[in-house]
């Protein structure tokens, strides 16, 4: 079994449908391992997306992921992590394929209501950024 991290996003949770979304997310098949909810600061949402740092995007990107609460969990299942990935769709919910969790609950490139993790290297950093480590 492999753990990866998905966060559900603030457009997601404003739009109430936590429940929905852990329902296909347990429903493919993926054990919730920690699950939390928390309103990310400037400092932690810069934190998280660091590599995007020189990105255009970034500083809206940032503005976004601190505009509401957020979800984070540790997802485990086999595959957890490319899994995950193609579960939740391409970057851009309105290029996202028909059936997965950005097509169905987000709405652009930004407001996608879902972040999972792109590699398991990625996957332990980020499970212990908002579980610590022994998670
Ligand atoms: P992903 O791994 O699918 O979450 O996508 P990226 O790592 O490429 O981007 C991280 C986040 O930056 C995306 F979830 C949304 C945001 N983003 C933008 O806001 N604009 C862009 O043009 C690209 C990404």
């Amino acid at each position: 079994m492999d753990r990866t991290l998905m966060i559900i996003k603030p457009d997601a949770v404003a739009k109430h449908v936590i429940g929905e979304i852990l329902r296909l997310v347990e429903a493919e098949g993926f054990v919730v391992r920690q699950l939390r909810m928390t309103h990310l600061t400037r400092e932690q949402a810069e934190a998280f997306y660091a590599v995007h740092r020189e990105r255009s995007f970034f500083g809206e990107l940032v503005g976004f992921m601190t505009s509401g609460a957020v979800v984070p969990m540790a997802l485990e299942r086999v595959d957890a992590v490319p899994h995950l990935r193609q579960f939740i769709g391409a970057t851009d919910s309105t290029k996202a394929a028909p059936g997965t969790i950005r097509r169905e609950f987000g709405t652009d490139v930004q407001c996608n209501a879902v972040h999972a993790s792109d590699s398991a290297e990625n996957a332990a950093n980020e499970i212990e950024f908002f579980f610590g480590k022994n998670t």
